[in-house]
């Protein structure tokens, strides 16, 4: 009777201990409790599977490194493709994302992936890297593995989906990250944590997991601050590592941009001694890393068809970038379009779905006055990340008074403001408020950027 007792309580403690185990946010989720852990100990930087990528050399990087030519997720993707992914010598990887108002309609929705050549195991993996800074566009540094492997107790496990994810601008918002680990398709811990800074606000941030299967427990660090530790559903196989940008579905947002990117500045990988893993020969990749150095690229617009040149209805698709309010309309000047915005309290207006609070955007812009008696405007208003409106319009006045007006040339007009507390969103506006104004190649973004 006492033995059955014991036994019937070792069940219990038992049950109560994977339960524990099972839901990926239970006592395990211990940033409080980590004081006496040391992250450096039984690193081996001096192992042959550890590398470092700042690229800076292309030969280097190329033994290291292929590019992805694939398409996973919803339908309207258009995958990642090797002809978004650039290089640049001073050692910058930048990997392009078309948005849903990219000129080209097989291009929308495209992203772009490195993926390792060969699988790694156990260690710390970092990535110090600037995300693609638009809704739509998921940016992430994940191993992976899928398949039929052994685990580590011998026995072969089939369907496998070994995966340690980190993946930014979900759950519509530039603070929040996810941090998944998984065993198979269906079996992950998983967690969102909230950054105290939004991650698209231009600068260089350090993305870190401390993967060990020794005991079990991978780390998901920000900038070296902890968020996560998870001791559940910690794979136990090598994976390829990826890092790139593509579309999944709404749990990104909407894709309303046209074109952005993604940079990595240095790809970083040490193994941890003793932790025991299954090989696995995941990597490979469809392309080479790119041959040549190409040119860092200009700050994006983060106007969409900001030239006017695209008309998306032409292309069988009834959305667009822009709208117009009273009497606003696409013209031609020879081969070029602006926009025509004509009469009183008239304008043509577009709604920049990504704004970071309390930094600095310009705004520019090529006007034109139809005669010396028009006037308008370019102006921004701000919205939270429903339609509300917060803080006050800001504007750049346009007339024959304006800083370099000519009578009957396009004259250049900037805007710049600081985007209020509370605002999410920048509704901005190609104002006419007597006369008539043409307006053409708009373009705005962070003045950092710029
Ligand atoms: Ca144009």
């Amino acid at each position: 009777m006492k033995k059955f007792i014991c036994f019937a309580m070792c069940l219990i403690l038992s049950a109560v201990f994977f339960a524990g185990c099972k839901d990926g946010k239970d006592s395990t989720d211990d940033e409080n409790r980590s004081e006496s852990y040391d992250r450096d100990e039984g690193l081996l930087p001096d192992s042959e599977d550890a590398f470092f990528d700042d690229f800076t050399n292309r030969d280097h990087s190329d033994g290291i490194w292929n590019v992805v030519n694939s398409k996973w997720g919803p339908a309207f993707n258009h995958g990642v493709r090797p002809e978004n992914v650039s290089w640049n010598d001073s050692g910058v990887v930048t990997i392009r994302s078309f948005g849903k108002y990219y000129g080209d309609a097989n291009k929308t929705c495209q992203g772009g992936c490195l993926i390792t050549k060969k699988a790694y195991g156990p260690g710390r993996y970092e990535a110090r890297m600037k995300l693609v800074p638009r809704f739509g566009a998921c940016t992430a540094f994940w191993t992976y593995m899928y398949g039929t492997a052994k685990d580590l107790d011998g026995n072969t496990q089939t369907k496998l989906n070994q995966e340690i994810d980190i993946e930014l601008n979900v759950g519509g918002d530039f603070r929040n990250v996810w941090f998944t680990n998984w065993h198979t398709e269906d079996l992950k811990a998983h967690v969102e944590k909230t950054t105290d800074f939004a991650n698209n606000d231009g600068e260089w941030h350090l993305y870190t997991f401390e993967w060990h299967t020794d005991p079990a427990r991978v780390d998901y660090y920000v900038d070296n601050v902890l968020y996560y530790t998870a001791r559940s559903y910690v794979p136990y196989v090598a994976g390829a590592l990826n890092i790139g940008n593509w579309f999944p579905d709404s749990w990104a947002g909407v894709p309303d941009f046209e074109e952005d990117y993604m940079q990595i500045d240095y790809v970083r990988y040490t193994p941890y001694k003793g932790q025991p893993y299954t090989p696995s020969s995941a990597g490979g990749g469809a392309a080479n890393f790119p041959a040549v150095s190409t040119p860092l690229p200009n700050a994006a617009n983060l106007v969409s068809n900001g030239g006017f040149e695209y008309t998306y209805v032409e292309q069988g698709r009834t959305v667009n970038a822009w709208s117009s309010y009273q009497s606003a309309e696409t013209v031609k000047e020879g081969g070029n379009t602006v926009m025509k915005v004509s009469g009183e309290d008239s304008a043509a207006t577009q709604l920049v779905s990504v704004a970071n609070e309390g930094v600095e955007y310009t705004v520019t812009a090529k006007v034109k006055l139809a005669d010396a008696n028009s006037v308008g405007s370019v102006a921004a208003y701000f919205l939270k990340a429903n339609t509300e409106y917060v803080g006050s319009r800001v504007a750049a006045d346009i007339s024959s008074s304006s800083e370099g007006y000519a009578s009957g040339e396009y004259f250049n007009v900037t805007l710049k403001f600081i985007v209020p507390e509370g605002a999410k969103r920048i509704s901005l506006y190609l104002e006419c408020a007597g006369g008539e104004i043409f307006f053409d190649d708009v373009f705005m973004n962070m003045t950092k950027r710029i």
